[in-house]
């Protein structure tokens, strides 16, 4: 089989790319090891900025995210005792959509196979061969048969586990990484939401979030300890956890529900350059991770296979390399922003074991200060949207 562009993984990424690709007449087929099923229930990121909302608009697939995402005008900061609103609209002129990851999955999984793309799932063993030459190659195996896939380019969005990271050689890449010492306990509750917009909220317990899915299911995660067990923590003990670190003295009440998922993720900041090397091109989390403080995983992957595929446009509509030459470095511009203020925003809403009195006072003063200086406030809600 040959086709121009040979995409691994049908995360955001991957069949962002694809479906960008067939609107401008570029043949792709995508290679995911999971099953639809799996990928389209899969729970992760819930927040949309403006520009990815545009992207999803501009290309015909916004329909569901329109109608059944929440536009969110701004988000709330709790810390001793008090909430503070941060008012993204009026800061920045722009808004952001909780509309969840798995949802924008689906709707860019009809859309490909709507305008019959191939889209391969369950596929295993995927190997990349001759990257570094004009014709590179996937191996992998599907419905129990050995396939080889001929392509122009292999595009690599298989995620930080995936294969295509890995297939660059070690002495061209470097990796830059830090591994937080907590993480985030996620549950999903069958409730109405307890605040119309998000609250992040900075606790000597921990951290805490306040998110939702739809009118009748709550998203909320706490700080813990990256190495605990789901089993560890009953329903009784999570809203005890949650009630202490979220609740203050205006009177606001979390509300309860049956909790029917629980996880804990890891948090980490990576990033790995070159994003590419000869025919082979990593996008989204293959390339880069960000801690989930700022919501910002999704909308880099989103960004990334913008810069991609109009670079890949150049390719086949104009002959230029220049732009795919450049892919790395325009790519990592936004990344790098985004890694610094998902760093920040993480260091500034946990509780670190090891901070000394000094630096939890510290702490507290930096958000006494982004509350209370408008300066500060427009900093934090420019990135906040991607306004940049
Ligand atoms: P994905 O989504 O990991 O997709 C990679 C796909 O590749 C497949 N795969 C392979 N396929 C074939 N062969 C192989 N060898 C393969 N290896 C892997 C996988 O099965 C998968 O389907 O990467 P992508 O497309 O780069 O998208 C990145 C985003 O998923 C990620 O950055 C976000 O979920 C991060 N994130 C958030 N981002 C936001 O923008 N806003 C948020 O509010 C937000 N919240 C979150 C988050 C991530 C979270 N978790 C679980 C880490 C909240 C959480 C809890
Ligand atoms: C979510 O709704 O899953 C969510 C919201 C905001 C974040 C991270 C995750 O910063």
């Amino acid at each position: 089989m040959h086709t121009q562009v040979a995409i691994i993984g049908a995360g955001p990424a991957g069949l962002l790319l694809s479906h960008l690709l067939h609107l401008q007449g570029i043949e792709s087929v995508v290679l995911e090891s999971r099953s639809r099923a799996d990928i389209e229930a899969t729970i992760r990121a819930g927040v949309l900025e403006q520009g990815s909302m545009d992207i999803l608009n501009e290309s015909g697939v916004g329909e569901r995210m329109r109608s059944e995402g929440a536009l969110h005008h701004g988000f709330e900061l709790s810390f001793g005792g008090r909430r503070h609103r941060i008012d993204l609209t009026a800061l920045t002129g722009k808004a952001i959509t909780v509309y969840a990851q798995h949802e924008v999955i689906k709707d860019l999984v009809a859309a490909r196979l709507a305008a019959q793309g191939t889209l391969l799932f369950e596929v295993s063993e995927v190997q990349l061969h001759n990257i570094d030459s004009e014709a590179p190659a996937v191996s992998y195996q599907h419905a129990g048969q050995a396939q080889h896939l001929q392509a122009d380019f292999v595009i690599g969005c298989d995620g930080f586990h995936g294969v295509s990271r890995p297939s660059m050689p070690e002495h061209l890449r470097q990796d830059f990484q830090r591994i937080y010492p907590f993480g985030w306990f996620g549950i999903l509750v069958e409730s109405a939401p307890s605040s119309e917009e998000l609250i992040y909220a900075q606790h000597e317990r921990g951290f805490a979030l306040v998110s939702t899915r739809s009118p009748s299911v709550q998203r909320l995660y706490f700080q813990c300890d990256p190495k605990d067990d789901v089993n560890n923590w009953s329903d009784d003990r999570i809203w005890a956890e949650l009630h202490q670190r979220l609740e203050n003295n205006d009177g606001w009440q979390l509300k309860e529900g049956r909790i029917f998922q629980k996880n804990i993720i890891g948090m980490r900041s990576f990033v790995t350059t070159t994003m590419q090397h000869g025919r082979l091109f990593l996008a989204g989390d293959a390339a880069h991770i960000v801690p989930p403080t700022g919501a910002k995983g999704m909308n880099l992957a989103v960004g990334d296979v913008r810069i991609l595929s109009q670079a890949l446009n150049d390719f086949y509509r104009h002959g230029r390399h220049d732009q795919l030459a450049a892919y790395t470095e325009n790519a990592l511009k936004r990344v790098w922003r985004a890694e610094y203020f998902s760093w920040w925003m993480t260091s500034l809403l946990h509780t670190f074991a090891d901070a000394s009195s000094f630096q939890q006072q510290m702490q507290r003063a930096e958000l006494e200060f982004v509350v209370n200086s408008k300066a500060m406030a427009t900093a934090l809600a420019e990135n906040y949207v991607g306004a940049f």
